[in-house]
């Protein structure tokens, strides 16, 4: 049972296309994201860079909501923050998750679902500028509960 598991992670991750056995694809663009720790994956040495297209690779979750930071109704694209650690292999019970501007938070890894938060990198079907808190935005479908709407929330919003 357990080998049947590991060989369909290993097609799965195959499918991805940027993460193989023996590693991760090298960055090819600016490296916009840095995941580091506790990564058991094998080809791996704890740490994994990405650039905007390797990330692009990776399962798209979307949907639209309003924020606390935007006008309207936004629809925002990325990657389920729990389909990436599950890639890398990543283990452990904290998440701390660091911004170009120093800010930093942490977000426990028992809080993460396969549907959200996501790492957006498209904000209405487009990359999100520096200046509109991109290139990458962790964000959770705030309007769809008001579990959402919180401070604690809003932190993780990094
Ligand atoms: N990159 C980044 N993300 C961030 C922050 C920040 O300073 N930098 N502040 C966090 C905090 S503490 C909160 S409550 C929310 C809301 O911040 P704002 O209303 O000041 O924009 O964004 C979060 N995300
Ligand atoms: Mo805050």
């Amino acid at each position: 049972m357990r080998a049947i598991a590991t060989a369909l992670t290993f097609l799965m991750i195959s499918l991805a296309g940027i993460l193989h056995a023996d590693g991760l694809t090298a960055a090819q663009d600016d490296v916009i994201l840095t995941v580091s720790g506790n990564l058991e994956h094998p080809g791996l040495e704890g740490s994994a860079q990405f650039d905007l297209e390797m990330l692009r690779q990776l399962p798209v979750q979307s949907f639209s909501t309003s924020t606390i930071w935007t006008e309207g109704e936004v629809k925002f694209s990325g990657v389920a923050l729990s389909e990436l650690l599950n890639l890398l292999y990543a283990k452990g019970h904290t998440i701390r998750a660091h911004a170009i501007n120093d800010y930093s938070v942490e977000i426990p890894m028992d809080s993460v679902t396969g549907a959200y938060p996501i790492i957006a990198y498209m904000m209405e079907d487009a990359p999100i500028a520096r200046r509109k808190k991109g290139p990458l935005w962790i964000v959770y479908p705030y309007d769809s509960n008001p579990a959402f709407q919180t401070e604690v929330i809003y932190s993780r919003s990094i």
